[in-house]
């Protein structure tokens, strides 16, 4: 059993009011704690998805203080500021060792769960260029890698196929079987971009990690994208996996499954405006094997969870990781669906 919250809370604040339970993540644990004077958010970082957490707290740091020397009219996101212990530590570890740190709380914002208007998948693209540039000129090796192995999809892929070998038993549901045909179908793209990325196509940058809608924080009153949490994950990788996750959560039509072009179009010609001047011809070839790589990717991580008991997404009920993975594989569907429609906005966006 882990010390109380308050105990925990305490360590990072004195006079704390309420600690109440925020956001939906699937990882950590995060909880917003008012205190006598400014509100911050405190996660406990799951150490079983996370092998070192100190190197997650090292990174905050390190990209902190790149913006730093920015001068601030050219930074248009707030990012959360990691808070010592008051015994001046980045993190605290309780007698159970889970890692604990504290985060500043951007007062004023929301997050959004899906798009409702076209200005809001602009803002989306915006922020995520925003954030690729402002980081572009770090050098991608000053930054750990805080998780071995992330959006790696051939290791995703191996990995499936041991635990799938001896799993057969929750494999016999119709939901489980057309995963697994799906998978059958579509593995010769999980290689996609990790071959372009050996043969030096594509470099690499430092990415966010998990750009999905509900991590841009939109202003209250404005409606624009004030600022980009959840920054764990914040590390040297492909702007692909990036772009790919953010499209695959912006554009995912939850009642259907489907994939929205439109949404798709705004997006991206608003990260392009940002990030454009960095992308080379190679970086346009491969939108759209990323747009269909990861959903593809995402399902086969929620499939491979569910046979092997969930023990890396949180779950509700057991089925949530296969009926999670079916909505990422028919969503992946769509996208091959609209291929010639996505590879035309691709092109014209090139041009302009
Ligand atoms: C996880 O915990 P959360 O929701 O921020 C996962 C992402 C997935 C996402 C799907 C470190 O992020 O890769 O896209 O769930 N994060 C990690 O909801 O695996
Ligand atoms: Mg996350």
């Amino acid at each position: 059993m882990n010390a109380p919250l308050p105990l925990i809370a305490g360590q990072f604040a004195q006079a704390v009011i309420e600690i109440t339970p925020i956001g939906n993540g699937l990882i950590n644990d995060t909880f917003l704690v008012t205190t006598a004077s400014a509100p911050f958010v405190l996660q406990r970082i799951n150490s079983r998805v996370f092998p070192n957490p100190g190197q997650i707290t090292d990174n905050l740091i390190t990209l902190n203080r790149h913006l730093e020397q920015k001068s601030g009219a050219s930074i248009r996101l707030q990012i959360p500021e990691l808070l010592n212990t008051t015994a001046g530590n980045p993190y605290y570890c309780d007698e159970c060792g889970d890692y604990w740190r504290a985060i500043s709380f951007i007062a004023d914002t929301e997050s959004l769960e899906s798009i409702t208007a076209m200005a809001e998948a602009g803002q989306a693209g915006f922020a995520l260029g925003h954030f690729h540039r402002l980081v572009s000129d770090l050098d991608p090796l000053s930054l750990h890698d805080t998780l071995p192995g992330f959006h790696i999809a051939p290791g995703y892929l191996s990995r499936y196929h041991e635990v799938s070998g001896r799993a057969p038993a929750q494999a016999s549901s119709t939901t489980s079987r057309y995963c697994a045909e799906f998978i059958e179908d579509l593995e010769h793209i999980a290689d996609d971009l990790e071959s372009a990325k050996q043969q030096g196509l594509l470099p690499l940058r430092i990415i966010h990690g998990d750009p999905k809608l509900n991590n841009f924080l939109f202003d209250k009153h404005g409606q624009k994208v004030v600022g980009i949490i959840d920054l764990d994950t914040v590390k040297p990788g492909l702007v692909h996996y990036d772009i790919g996750d953010c499209l695959r959560s912006c554009c995912h039509i939850l009642e259907t499954d489907e994939f929205d072009l439109a949404v798709c179009a705004a997006l991206l010609e608003s990260y392009l405006a940002e990030a454009g001047a960095f992308f080379s011809e190679h970086d346009y070839r491969y939108l759209y094997p990323a747009i269909r790589l990861i959903p593809f990717e995402l399902g086969l991580r929620f499939y491979t969870d569910y046979l092997e008991g969930n023990c890396y997404f949180k779950v509700t009920e057991p089925e949530q990781n296969l009926q999670r993975a079916a909505q990422q594989f028919r969503l992946c569907a769509s996208i091959i669906a609209r291929e010639s429609a996505i590879q035309s906005l691709i092109d014209q966006l090139k041009t302009r």
